[in-house]
């Protein structure tokens, strides 16, 4: 107890979600030493319900660090996704218009692979971490570790992947960051269901009742989103409050379809913003991630957007410890921000088109307008399925 042991690496990486432990195997496979600090215990962030659908860039980057063994054993792959309007369903074929593929694999299995796959340093459940000397050359990251020891890592540059409510942003100095958000006046109420999808893709409903999305995570586990208010009380939402309003976002005119129910395993309710910071760096500390921005989760982008960002500064520190050569982190953020807009802008997008505004007739007009266009042009369905789909990695 009381102790204060110094250690030295050359990444030290604050946040084990997707971000910073895509980070640690990066770096790991090109010989750069780091360190991940992480403030829950390992059961908790591998059993954390998040994200479950992956670009196929994010697959094979996984891959190629020889970690989606598990990911491609188990794996959904889907070519196509429906979106439902006035009872009828479209289907989007994203594999025809875009020429790749989706996949469905729940985060938190990409979570336990990686944590399973990684054999460096990584501390769970610390606590306290604070940062300094971001503008020195040997920025020194404290915390005190789960046996309450206070311990400084002191590093080359730190990675800032601890997500929206992290400390890493916090850390930077006021005014140096340009902050733009926009809150929207809905949230999802979210379900884990132990029963067999009803479908063999993924439902995008818009209905005059609301937004609501059919996923899955595997042939026995159905994922389901409902649209609900921004401070939507769980406690007035029983199992059967829950499905008989899915059932009837859902409906559709061809009766032979219809939603199979079970025990709900996990439920929640996630807010929608668009945030992003810029820019994503300050002196030698780097954001990624949710760290920098945030996605409403209707584009189905966050951690494939936080395997993005990761990449690009892989590839920059690589350069940069190689050969003293920084200008791939000097133009980290640049690099990131033009991705991390493209997919703000489609994020945005599909959460306008698809979520009801209450009883604004105009609204409404427009977005039945969007849904038609996008289900009866090629060109608008194209573009549609190959922001999904994502475009390659930079
Ligand atoms: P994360 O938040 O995942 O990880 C940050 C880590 O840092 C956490 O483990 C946290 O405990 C840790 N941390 C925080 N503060 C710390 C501190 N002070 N010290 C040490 N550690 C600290 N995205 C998709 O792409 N597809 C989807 O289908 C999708 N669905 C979603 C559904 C929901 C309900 C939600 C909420 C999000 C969804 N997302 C989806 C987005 C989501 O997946 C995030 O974008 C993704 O988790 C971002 O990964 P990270 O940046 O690593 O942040
Ligand atoms: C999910 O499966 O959790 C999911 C799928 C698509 C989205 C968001 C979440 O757009």
């Amino acid at each position: 107890m009381g102790l204060t042991l110094e250690t030295r690496t050359q990444v030290g990486i604050i946040g084990a979600g997707p971000a910073g432990l895509v980070l640690a195997h990066l770096l790991r496979a090109r010989g750069i030493d780091c360190v991940v600090l992480e403030r829950q215990s390992r059961s908790y962030v591998e059993a954390r319900i998040r994200a479950g659908v992956l670009e196929h860039g994010t697959v094979d980057l996984l891959a190629s660090l020889g970690l989606a063994d598990r990911l491609h054993r188990e794996r959904m792959v889907h070519h196509g996704i429906e979106l439902l309007f006035e009872r009828e369903a479209h289907r989007i074929p994203l594999t025809e218009l875009a020429g790749r593929e989706i996949t469905i694999y729940g985060q938190h299995e990409v979570v336990k692979d990686l944590i399973a796959a990684w054999d460096g340093p990584l501390h769970f459940s610390v606590s306290q971490v604070e940062l300094s000397g971001l503008d020195s050359a040997t920025p020194t990251v404290s915390y005190l570790d789960a046996d309450g020891n206070r311990q400084v890592v002191r590093c080359d540059v730190i990675a800032g992947c601890d997500g929206f409510h992290g400390v890493s942003r916090a850390a930077i100095p006021s005014g140096v960051l340009t902050v733009h958000q926009r809150d929207y006046p809905h949230a999802w109420l979210g379900i884990l269901a132990e029963t067999a999808p009803s479908s063999d893709e993924l439902i995008y409903a818009h209905s005059p009742r609301g937004f609501a999305l059919h996923s899955m995570r595997s042939p026995t586990v159905t994922r389901l989103y409902l649209q609900v208010r921004p401070d939507e009380d769980l406690d007035e939402w029983p199992d059967e409050r829950i499905w008989s309003e899915l059932r009837a976002r859902l409906a559709r005119s061809d009766a032979a379809w219809s939603l199979a129910d079970g025990p709900i395993l996990e439920r929640s309710v996630a807010a929608m913003r668009s945030f992003v910071v810029s820019p994503m760096q300050h002196g030698r500390l780097f954001l990624a991630g949710d760290a920098a921005h945030i996605v409403p989760p209707t584009g189905a982008k966050g951690l494939n957007l936080a395997v993005a960002d990761v990449k690009v500064l892989a590839d920059a520190l690589t350069s940069f410890f190689a050969s003293g050569d920084g200008s791939g982190l000097d133009a980290y953020s640049e690099t990131c921000l033009r991705r991390v807009w493209r997919v703000q802008h489609f994020s945005w997008w599909m959460t306008s088109m698809l979520h009801p505004t209450g009883d604004d007739p105009f609204d409404l007009a427009l977005q039945l307008s969007q849904l038609r266009y996008v289900t009866s042009s090629r060109a608008a369905a194209t573009s549609l399925a190959e922001n999904y789909v994502g475009f390659p990695f930079p």
